[in-house]
Parts: C-alpha cells; structure tokens; sequence
C-alpha cells in the first residue's frame, strides 16, 4: 500500500489536477478528472484520475469506495463520447504490475478490437 493524502507537492498527477502541469483534459466531474495519456496505447487511452491524492486503487477502494465507483462512471462517460462506449479499465497496482504514477489513475483502453496479452 502507498500514501493517502488530500494532494502530495511531489506528485504529478496532483499538479495536473491543480493546473501546474497542462493536460489534454477530455472530462471531469467534481472529484475526478479525465485526460489523455501522453504515450497513448490506444486510438483511445484516458487516464481517469481522482483528484484526491491516494497512491493505489487498493488503498482508495478500502478509503473511499463511492470515489473508485465515480472514476468506474467517468470512464464509462469517457468511453461513450470519444469511442463506442465499450473499454478496458486498468489500474496497474504496485511497480511489479506497471505502475509508475504513485497517484491512483484508471487507464481506460478503447477505440479498437482489443487482444489479451497483460504479460
Ligand atoms: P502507470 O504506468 O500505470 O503508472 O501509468 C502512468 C501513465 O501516465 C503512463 O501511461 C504515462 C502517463 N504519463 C506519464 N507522465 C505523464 C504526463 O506528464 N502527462 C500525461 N498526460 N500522462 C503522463
């Protein structure tokens, strides 16, 4: 488990969602945003972010499980305005996993006929 905050002054995802780093924002709602990845995976590949600091998807879903459901809902929103409505959401949990962002962020995938190769 990593850090659970309101914001943390060393994290990137923080400066995006207090406008100190500029993002392609695609969607926000009061406690989450949306903006592109910058090495997109996909036609369609959206970070789907809280904008409340927690480093996992485990630790938010045991803090504040309605705000892990409002970025499941952003990221159906996001998928149904710029691709079919149909996505991959994927939380890489831990660096073993992919994860580099310690601030909990939904990759959501869409855009395309998607293969299975996680490994
Ligand atoms: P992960 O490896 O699961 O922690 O995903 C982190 C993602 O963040 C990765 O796909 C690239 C993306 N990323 C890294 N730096 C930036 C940035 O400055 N802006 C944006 N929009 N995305 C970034």
């Amino acid at each position: 488990m990593t850090s659970t905050s309101s914001a943390d002054a060393d994290c990137l995802f923080c400066k995006i969602v207090a406008g100190h780093v500029p993002a392609d924002v695609v969607a926000s709602s009061e406690r989450v945003i949306a903006f592109r990845d910058i090495a997109p995976q996909a036609p369609v590949h959206v970070l789907v972010v809280p904008k409340e600091h927690y480093g996992d998807v485990a630790v938010l879903a045991a803090s504040d499980p309605a705000l892990l459901a409002e970025v499941v809902a952003l990221a159906d929103e996001v998928a149904g305005e710029l691709s079919d409505g149909q996505f991959r959401l994927i939380f890489n949990n831990g660096p073993h996993a992919g994860q580099s962002v310690f601030h909990v962020h939904g990759h959501v995938i869409s855009g395309a006929r998607l293969g299975w190769t996680p490994a």
